[in-house]
Order: C-alpha cells, then sequence, then structure tokens
C-alpha cells in the first residue's frame, strides 16, 4: 500500500509529527531523511508507526499516492529550499508540498510563488507546540491554496491539537500566511514571558519574596483569568531547587536569555507595516539588554533610588494582587498589538485572515494557549471588523477595572528601580491610544518648520505649510504633493 502523506526530515520535530501522523486512523506515512541511518534509527525505534523508509527522493515519490503531500520538517533556511528543489524533481502537478518549518514568510510567498509555476502547490504551515506538540497534536497555521487546503485540511485536523472540540488548525490564508501568523504568535508569546517575567521580578525585589512563595502566587493565578501554560509552567520552574547547590533552580540560572529570531522577525515585519507592537519590542530588547554582560559590567555601580519605597507585609496582599491586574492589563495590550500586526499584514499581503479562528487554534497545542484566547475568539465573533482588540467590550471592561492597579504598579516600580519595561510601553501605548489629543501636533509643527513637511489642520481639508523663515503666513500647497 502507499502511503497518503510523507515527511522529511527526522530529528526530533520531524520524527515526532510523522509518529503523530502515523498514530491517526487512516494515514499511512512515508518517511525520508537525507540521512540513511537516522531514517533506520527512527523506524527502528518506532515499529507501531509502520513507516514506509524512503533512502532515496525518487523511492519517496514512488511511495506516496497521487495527490502526492509531503511535509517538510528541516532546518529553516538553506535546507528548506534544498529540499524544496528535489521535492519539485519527483512530484507532478496537483502534488502538495508542506514546509513545517519555521520560514521567515517573505521566504514562504517567494518559494510559493516559484513552486506553483510548476503545478505544483506549496504550503507554508506554521506548526505551534514543540516537540511535544509535533508528537501529541500542535496548533497549526497552513497557508497556501485553497486546493491544497482541500487535500491536506483532513490530514491536518487529524493531527492537531483539540480545544474544545475543535482541531486546532484552519487555512489561515493564501502563501505566506501561515508563517506569517505563526510568526506573530512567537511575538506574542515574547511579550506575554517578559510580562510573566516582570510580574516575579516586582514580587522578587519590590515585595521580597522567596522563588517559592512566588511559585505559589502563580499556582494562585493560574486558577483566574490570568491562566494560561505560560502561568502554570512558570510556577514550575520556580518550584524548582537546584539538585547540586539546594538553591532555588533559578537562582543558578544565567541571567541572560537567547532567542531564535522569531521575536525580531516579527518586531522588523512591524516596523514596516508601521504597527505599534511596542509590547513585544520590549521584549525582544530586553532579552538582547541581558545578553551583554559586559556593558551589564560596566553599569553595574550606577546608582538607583536612594529611597527606595517598601512593601510592608500587611501590604503585601494588596501589592500582589496590583501586580497581577498590571499583568492581566499589559497582556491585553500584548495581543492588542500582536493582533494589530495581523490586521495590518492581511492588509498589506491580501489576505482574508479570520482573526477570531486565530484566536480558536491557539486555544490548545502551542505555547501561549490559555482560556483568554476564547475571549478573543468571541470579541471577533461579535465584531468582525473591530478596529482594535483592546476597545471590544470585554477588554474594555477588563482595562478599565486594572488600569488603576496597573498605574501604581508602574509608579512602584520607576520608585524602587525594578525594570518593567513591557508593563510600562503596554501603559504609555494605552494612554496613547486613548488620548484625545496626542503631541503629534508637536512633532508635524517641527518637521513642518524645519523640513517643509506640512501638517494638515483640525478644521479644514487641505495641506498646508507655515512660512517660517519669512513672515510666518500660512499657505496652502495645491495637487504637486
Ligand atoms: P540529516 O539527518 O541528514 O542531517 C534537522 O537538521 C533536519 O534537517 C535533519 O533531518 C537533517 O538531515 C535535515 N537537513 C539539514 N540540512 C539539510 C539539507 N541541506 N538537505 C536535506 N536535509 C537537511
Amino acid at each position: 500500500a502507499k502511503a497518503n502523506i510523507g515527511v522529511v526530515g527526522l530529528a526530533v520535530m520531524g520524527s515526532n509529527l510523522a509518529r503523530n501522523l502515523a498514530s491517526r486512523e487512516g494515514n499511512k506515512v512515508a518517511v525520508y531523511n537525507r540521512t540513511w541511518s537516522r531514517t533506520e534509527e527512527v523506524v527502528e525505534a518506532h515499529p507501531e508507526a509502520g513507516f514506509i523508509a524512503a533512502k532515496t527522493i525518487e523511492e519517496f515519490a514512488q511511495s506516496l499516492s497521487t495527490p502526492r503531500t509531503a511535509i517538510i520538517m528541516v532546518k529553516a533556511g538553506k535546507a528548506t529550499d534544498a529540499v524544496i528543489d528535489q521535492l519539485v524533481e519527483v512530484f507532478e502537478p496537483g502534488d502538495i508540498i508542506v514546509d513545517g518549518g519555521n520560514a521567515l514568510f517573505t521566504d514562504t510567498i517567494r518559494r510559493e510563488k516559484a513552486v506553483r509555476e510548476t503545478g505544483i502547490n506549496f504550503v507554508g504551515a506554521g506548526i505551534s507546540g514543540g516537540e511535544e506538540g509535533a508528537l501529541n497534536g500542535p496548533s497549526i497555521m497552513p497557508g497556501g491554496s485553497e486546493e491544497a487546503w482541500h487535500t491536506l485540511g483532513p490530514i491536518l485536523k487529524s493531527i492537531a491539537a483539540v480545544a474544545e472540540g475543535e482541531p486546532c488548525v484552519t487555512h489561515v490564508g493564501t502563501d505566506g500566511a501561515g508563517h506569517f501568523v505563526k510568526m506573530i504568535h512567537n511575538g506574542i508569546e515574547y511579550a506575554d514571558m517578559q510580562l510573566i517575567a516582570e510580574a516575579y521580578d516586582l514580587l522578587r525585589k519590590a515585595a521580597g519574596m522567596t522563588p517559592a512563595e512566588i511559585a505559589g502566587v502563580f499556582e494562585e493565578w493560574n486558577k483566574g483569568e490570568l491562566e494560561s501554560y505560560l502561568i502554570e509552567i512558570t510556577a514550575e520552574v520556580l518550584r524548582q531547587v537546584d539538585a547540586a547547590t539546594g538553591k532555588p533552580f533559578i537562582d543558578i540560572v544565567l541571567d541572560q536569555a537567547g532567542s531564535k529570531g522569531t521575536g525580531v522577525w516579527t518586531v522588523q515585519t512591524s516596523l514596516d507595516l508601521g504597527v505599534p507592537v511596542s509590547g513585544i519590542a520590549e521584549a525582544v530588547f530586553a532579552r538582547s539588554l541581558s545578553a551583554h554582560p559586559r556593558q551589564r559590567a560596566a553599569a553595574s555601580d550606577l546608582p538607583g533610588p536612594s529611597a527606595p519605597p517598601a512593601v510592608s507585609s500587611s501590604d503585601r496582599d494588596a501589592f500582589i494582587e496590583d501586580v497581577r491586574q498590571a499583568l492581566y492589563a499589559s497582556k491585553i495590550i500584548a495581543y492588542s498589538q500582536g493582533f494589530d500586526a495581523i490586521i495590518a499584514g492581511a492588509e498589506e499581503y491580501g489576505w482574508d485572515i479570520k482573526k477570531g479562528d486565530i484566536a480558536k487554534i491557539w486555544r490548545a497545542g502551542c505555547i501561549i494557549r490559555a482560556q483568554f484566547l476564547n475571549r478573543i475568539a468571541e470579541s471577533y465573533a461579535e465584531h468582525p471588523d473591530l478596529e482594535v482588540l483592546v476597545a471590544a467590550p470585554y477588554f474594555a471592561e477588563a482595562v478599565s477595572r486594572t488600569q488603576e492597579a496597573w498605574r501604581r504598579v508602574v509608579i512602584h516600580a520607576v520608585a524602587a528601580g525594578v525594570p518593567t519595561p513591557a508593563f510600562s510601553s503596554s501603559l504609555a501605548y494605552y494612554d496613547g491610544l486613548r488620548a484625545e489629543r496626542l503631541p503629534a501636533a508637536l512633532v508635524q509643527g517641527q518637521r513642518d518648520f524645519f523640513g517643509a513637511h506640512t501638517y494638515k489642520r483640525v478644521d479644514r481639508d487641505g495641506t498646508f505649510h507655515t512660512l517660517w523663515s519669512g513672515d510666518r503666513s500660512e499657505v496652502e500647497e495645491t495637487g504637486s504633493h
């Protein structure tokens, strides 16, 4: 019998995805890896999967029923292009090549265009949830054509995580839409993690709590509106004790955060699109700052506040509750900004992205999975053309209820000298967004003064310039601009 689906690239993500596919009713899975010994290893370790092992790419193509469908799970970049080139040689028009790696969406747009010329379908699919998700059910964000989705949809639905009875996969949009949305997912993940880290830092430094005590706080928070995978694992990380030293695990970990680039891509892309994803940007910058040990050493003697405020033991519970509310409000802003980037990307690249469906497929299988996403899905279901998520009734109410605590926490952090870039910038964004008048008017005045960049008036249409170096009268610009 031939296989209905194949996997190319059998490192951990690829072999786990292949095993997940094989475990589902109706699937027969062909596998191929550049290095044959790895294929043998995977096939021998998992006889229950009944893999068809291919030694060559030709054999792989022959082992697949038509339309052939193959998921590439190799390192993003050159390896992906190399495998696509190989598959295009042995596949036929109507067949489907899926890139399940973490490709940059503009690469996916380029590849889709090139592969389409051969009559073969190319689908860039974001797959979230890491190794565990690949094996037991990831959240999957496929782009590509409707035609490809018709064949691929049922297969991806069979392996995706399930949230409240619904598989966490939807056809996101054409060409690079899936990888774009996966990128934004990772950006939101950066912001969410940084916000949680700032909450921890405040409880530790401003309230003087131990990691174990803070773990207890996160366990409590996980029972309420903050309930999420990231809050849950934060409690576990903070509970962990280092076996070698007996110290809290958190205290033996070098405080320099790494990254693999998707957060940076989100910010770079958002800068190009003109979307203020300030929470995500601060999260990326916070990791960069942490990873500059020589600069940090050079600055380590610089002064902090001479009289930092103390949180007395009788104030502690109120402070903890304020931090919880600040975290919730900031988190709403992070997601609101992420969805802004999705709206702007969809507009720029011509994708019809259903925001509510995106929130739904993030409810399970991926790192940002949380109850909270149901509220986002509901908001977009009620108001599909919502201008900005934070203004949806549910979130507007939540922010109204938490904003005073949010302000107290930022004030306290500033006074105590505890850095909270994501809390602070989210609040600044919120106040900027809701402001009746912004000092952007002054910036426009400055731009007109030094560069004759012109301005618009609040009271009538047209484009104007003031003769700053002349008699300072106003002239109306005509046509040519
Ligand atoms: P390998 O086992 O032959 O190294 C993760 O590195 C996965 O990507 C592995 O399955 C690896 O195959 C595969 N890979 C890396 N570079 C590749 C390339 N240029 N062509 C094909 N597969 C590649």
